[in-house]
């Protein structure tokens, strides 16, 4: 099946929904007969990203190396689905710019601070307000907010699988 190269590129916050959605999206995009990839903490920060931590200067790299993976599988054909904090506009504007234009699709998980920290999945909220993890985002780490993102999901008042289908559409169209 003729396919062209897209990078999806999920940000959001830590417990945002990012990795949900991106699930969702990648089981419909395979159902439909396309190659995809997902890129994420769990893939990528336990081999090639396992030097690197959560201080400013290692989250740069850390999202400058799975850029360039991300830019990587999409010239081996893939559909690459990444999922990231990516807290910084710079290195997601430097990953758009290692695409030809139209193959990133910028997608903001727009949770909000307090949703993430009322749902704390893992528990993670409550370690960093208790001063057990430093540099969390959005207690004492910066998220900034995408000013231009393709797609802006709202996960208060819509469901995963809603949101994945919006993502699809945009895609198909
Ligand atoms: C943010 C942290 C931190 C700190 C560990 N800050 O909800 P999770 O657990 O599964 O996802 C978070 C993940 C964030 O890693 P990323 O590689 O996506 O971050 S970045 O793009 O900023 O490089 C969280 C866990 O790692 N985690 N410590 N201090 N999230």
């Amino acid at each position: 099946k003729g396919q062209q190269p897209r990078c999806l590129w999920f940000t959001g916050l830590s417990g945002s929904g990012k990795s949900t959605i991106a699930n969702l999206v990648d089981k419909r995009l395979h159902a439909m007969g396309y190659h995809t990839f997902i890129l994420d903490g769990d893939n990528v920060r336990h081999g090639l990203n396992k030097d690197l931590g959560f201080t400013d200067e290692d989250r740069v790299e850390n999202i400058r190396r799975v850029a360039e993976v991300a830019k990587l599988m999409s010239d081996a054909g893939l559909i690459v689905l990444v999922s990231f904090i990516s807290p910084f506009r710079a290195e997601r504007r430097m990953a758009r710019d290692l695409f030809a234009p139209g193959e990133f699709v910028e997608v903001y998980i727009d949770t909000p601070l307090e949703v993430a920290e009322q749902r704390d999945v893992k528990g993670l909220y409550a370690k960093a307000r208790a001063g057990q993890l430093r540099n969390f985002t959005g207690i004492d780490s910066p998220y900034e907010v995408p000013e231009a993102a393709e797609l802006s999901l709202d996960t208060v008042d819509e469901s995963a699988e809603r949101l994945a289908q919006r993502v699809i559409d945009y895609l198909l169209d």
